[in-house]
């Protein structure tokens, strides 16, 4: 017993020292129009379930002949086997699909010697879920959360010549997190998006928020270093104005009239923004968003929510996402007729909003506080709370951005209610001009909308099964009628599985009562007035551990459009014929 227990003080010794989440909302810059030199392309890669790497110190390692070592070695970080970043390791072997737990990747980066006063910072535009950062054998920093950018200077890390970065990532699913230990979908792990190493001069500008309230374009940003004063610069709007910085924090409004950005009219405008040598871009549309009593309000006007929901899941690359996927699931969307798309159940690929913003939709995008996680911890509360802020940096410049979402179908406990309400209040703080939705609940027993929730938040969602795993549909309708929400519902899930290629004919899991239940759905939502969007579940069937029956093998089977990216259901044409009616009652 003596024993084990000094196992057990020893296994969290190893690791506590690097857990320090020192990686975070605050450490990000702003990357908007900066040149970067990237990192993709081929890492030394081992799996490493024992964690064995942090105990034997192999980020510690340094480039040596195995001629010249006096102690044996269980893993050189210099050579061996190497995968391509980004990717996900399930997707690369199939020893690796099911692997839980740490891998290292590790490559050289050979710099040129840096200008007094430059510095240079590491960004990863995603690893899931932990990563911590080495460079030559020095621990610079961890970060938490699967779906986030995160960046680490490595201005004095970084010698000139060559160094090594390694970067320890761990999928494992733990109870202090966020996701939890449960989840609809696949528990992919990797540096799954791009890395990139990027030069600034002394003073970085951290953060840009552009954007269209009460009437004028304010403008807020954050900048380290001694700068006095910024420029922010846009042309088409005959904006070029300079902006005080008080402790490098910088605050303006303009009178503008920009055109409008709308799925109809996606206009943007080129911002510019300068602090000393610092000049960071974007492309920014301006619209406002706001809910009035049960409507959802776009520059004035109440619109209906015609969308659907996506993961980011591929049958041959897993999680990894190119911009072909992300324009292929959008134009798909919008065959479908959308003008609105849910990005469940994390933040996607920074791309997407760039994207939506140039095609016209609009999006909701979420962090993973999804089912019952451990509301009452603090640090799964510090988890979500920073995912959130990262996401929220990340793309307020993105007009298609409606509706920050911040929980899916979680229990109401007082616990979560706590919780919840800390989020919605840092929406509001880092940005006041959208809507906070939250996936809320019904009250079968009532059969009614009923989650205490729905008081601290703009869109009530609701996710609801009626004719799957509730097979009563009849309560649909008796829900509908019992129920008079003060704010909008969108109702963010619905939909059934059917398999299109080993389904029976009727009957649950054919594509033929897939397609019943979306008749069935429109039908009756169309009767409820404060009905105001919906994004059934979901566009493409995905990748998943938990459903294994015969029909599903592996995958959930509720998309619109098979794993092939290819095969439309005929539930796809109920939907599209739907939309079109309504699109052509609004016009
Ligand atoms: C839900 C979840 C979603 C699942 C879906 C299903 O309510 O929000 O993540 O995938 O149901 O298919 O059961």
């Amino acid at each position: 017993i003596a024993e084990n227990a000094l196992q057990a003080l020893h296994d969290e010794a190893y690791d506590r020292p690097f857990n320090l989440q020192n990686l975070n909302a605050d450490t990000m810059i702003f990357t908007g129009g900066r040149q970067s030199r990237s990192l993709d392309g081929d890492w030394l890669f081992c799996v490493d379930l024992l964690d064995t790497g942090l105990r034997q110190k192999w980020y510690a390692m340094t480039p040596s002949r195995p001629e010249d070592r006096i102690e044996p070695w269980d893993y050189d970080p210099h050579e061996g086997e190497t995968v391509p970043v980004p990717s996900c390791w399930q997707m690369l072997k199939e020893k690796w699909y099911f692997f839980e737990g740490s891998a290292w990747y590790s490559r050289p980066v050979t710099v040129d010697p840096l200008d007094k006063g430059r510095r240079r910072f590491l960004r990863i535009g995603a690893a899931q879920y932990d990563c911590k950062v080495f460079v030559n054998g020095a621990f610079l920093g961890n970060h938490y959360g699967g779906s986030t950018p995160f960046c680490v200077e490595v201005t004095d890390a970084l010698a000139e010549g060559e160094n090594w970065i390694m970067l320890c990532v761990n999928n494992t699913r733990t109870l202090d997190r966020v996701p939890m230990r449960n989840t609809d979908w696949f528990n992919y792990g990797g540096v799954y998006r791009e890395v990139e190493l990027f030069e600034t001069p002394e003073t970085v500008i951290r953060d840009l928020f552009v954007r269209l309230d009460g009437g004028k374009i304010r403008v807020s940003m954050t900048a380290d270093g001694p700068a006095e004063a910024a420029r922010i610069e846009i042309p088409e709007l005959g904006i070029d104005a300079s902006i005080a910085l008080s402790g490098g924090q910088g605050e303006a409004a303009f009178d503008a009239a920009p055109d409008l950005w709308s799925p109809e009219t996606p206009r943007l405008y080129d911002v510019t923004c300068t602090v000393g040598e610092d000049i960071v871009r974007d492309r920014v549309g301006f619209r406002t968003v706001e809910r009035r009593g049960t409507d959802i309000v776009l520059n004035g006007k109440p619109l209906f929510l015609r969308g659907i929901s996506v993961h980011e899941d591929d049958a041959e690359t897993g999680k990894l996402t190119s911009e072909a996927d992300i324009r292929r699931r959008f134009e798909h969307a919008l065959e479908l007729g959308c003008n609105f798309v849910r990005l469940a159940h994390y933040p996607h690929h920074e791309r997407a909003p760039q994207i939506a913003d140039e095609m016209g939709l609009l999006l909701w995008e979420e962090i993973p506080v999804y089912w019952a996680i451990d509301f009452a911890n603090p640090d799964t509360r510090a988890d979500a709370t920073n995912q959130l802020r990262e996401l929220i940096r990340r793309d307020r410049n993105r007009a298609s951005v409606a509706i920050w979402s911040i929980g899916n179908e979680n229990p109401d406990t007082d616990a979560r209610l706590s919780f919840m309400r800390h989020l919605a209040d840092t929406c509001r703080a880092e940005d006041p001009t959208r809507l906070i939705g939250a996936a809320c609940l019904v009250n079968h027993r009532k059969l009614k909308i009923e989650d205490r929730l729905a008081a601290h938040i703009d869109v009530i969602g609701i996710n609801e099964y009626y004719g799957w795993y509730d097979e009563n549909f009849d309560e649909l309708a008796v829900i509908g009628e019992n129920s008079a929400p003060d704010r909008p519902v969108v109702i963010s899930e619905t939909g059934a599985d059917g398999d299109h290629e080993a389904g029976p004919e009727t009957g649950l899991f054919s594509v033929a009562y897939q397609a019943e239940v979306y008749e069935k759905q429109i039908a009756t939502l169309r009767t409820l007035d404060y009905v105001k969007g919906m994004s059934p579940w979901i566009l493409y069937d995905f990748r998943v551990e938990r459903r294994q029956n015969v029909f599903q093998r592996g995958w959930n089977r509720k998309g619109l459009i098979a794993a092939d990216k290819r095969t439309k259901k005929p539930a796809f044409h109920v939907l599209a014929a739907h939309y079109a009616e309504r699109r052509a009652t609004e016009e």
